[in-house]
């Protein structure tokens, strides 16, 4: 029985979601994340003069922790830098949408890609009479930079929302997808994070810090539910959806990506190998399979450009079959 509503649980994975989100540690200001989330999608259901609805994507970007302690001092990673979260969603945003980032913790931030790595400390210098400047070689990028994001903030275009476990990413996304739940055909998803495949339950983990004087570690990770069936059947049922496939043995990526595809009912899989990401992927959908490559003549051209106007043409057919 669903303990919350009295109903009984349709599937076990129904069972084993609901066993994950309640036994999840409380996510810290969960009324103001769905506060934020709530105005956010209100504002660009009807924003101000034009009138149409902007389309809104959740981008979500960088890679789960799994915490091995309660009182986390340990935890397993998942690796990816931001990038291609980041990218993408100055390209959505470009193209007249409204952004979602869910993103982890210290990764790459839309419109900072041509900052150096310590922005902070390389970018300004202090004067004499004591007044912060940014000193010659980066005025340009920095200018760009910090105009753009303001744009795009005080224009309602950009949310940026953070996680770092596995517990906060997945509470936050299915606060977001239902949210978005009455935008229908309108919402997307485009699921680039790098997402664990297996956790500790919070209720099974040490409290403290582990300590090495006990000998080996023994730990057993189980399984994270698959939430994309969720996210398809029943929190954003009408979302146009596009997740990711990161592989680094390019023999299995696209069989896998079909897999994928197939099993969670995706409108795109995007296959990546992990040492050729940035050059190329490979968009899967129900009957193609569409390379998508850097323009290698132009030295800062990325894989996004090409890739986001490719979705962006097939979300629009798909809101147009939806109005039918
Ligand atoms: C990706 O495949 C992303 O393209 C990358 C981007 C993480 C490779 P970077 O952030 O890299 O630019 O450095 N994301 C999805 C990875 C993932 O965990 N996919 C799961 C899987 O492959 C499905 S959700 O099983």
């Amino acid at each position: 029985m669903d303990s919350r509503n009295g109903s009984v649980s349709e599937t076990p994975l129904d069972a084993e979601i609901e066993s994950f989100f309640d036994s999840a540690p409380p996510l810290k200001d969960s009324a103001g994340i769905i506060k934020k989330l709530k105005e956010f999608i209100e504002y660009n259901s009807t924003p101000p003069g034009k009138g149409s609805p902007r389309r809104v994507v959740c981008v979500t970007s960088g890679g789960t922790t799994v915490p091995l302690e309660q009182r986390c001092v340990r935890y397993i990673d998942n690796f990816s830098s931001g990038h291609r979260g980041a990218t993408s969603t100055e390209y959505f945003i470009k193209a007249g949408y409204a952004v979602i980032f869910l993103y982890r913790r210290g990764t790459f931030q839309p419109y900072c890609q041509s900052l150096p790595e310590d922005p902070l400390l390389e970018c300004f210098e202090c004067s004499e009479d004591s007044t912060i400047q940014v000193r010659q070689p980066h005025t340009e990028a920095v200018k760009r930079a910090v105009s753009d994001h303001h744009a795009a903030i005080a224009g309602g275009h950009l949310l940026k929302l953070p996680f770092t476990t596995i517990f906060e990413y997945l509470q936050i996304l299915q606060s977001i997808a239902m949210s978005m739940k009455d935008l229908g055909s309108l919402a997307v998803f485009y699921l680039a994070a790098a997402v664990s495949d297996f956790y500790v339950p919070w209720k099974s983990m040490a409290e403290h810090k582990i300590q090495s004087a006990s000998g080996p570690l023994d730990m057993r990770l189980v399984q994270v539910p698959k939430m994309l069936s969720a996210l398809k059947k029943e929190w954003a049922p009408m979302a146009f959806c596009i997740s990711f496939k990161l592989e680094t043995d390019s023999k299995i990526l696209l069989e896998k990506a079909e897999m994928a595809l197939k099993k969670y009912r995706m409108h795109m899989v995007v296959a990546n190998e992990l040492s050729t990401r940035k050059e190329e992927v490979t968009v899967v959908t129900g009957n193609e399979k569409i390379l998508v490559c850097r323009d290698k003549t132009q030295a800062d051209s990325d894989v996004e450009e090409p890739l986001i106007e490719l979705i962006v043409g097939r979300h629009s057919a798909y809101v147009k079959d939806s109005d039918l």
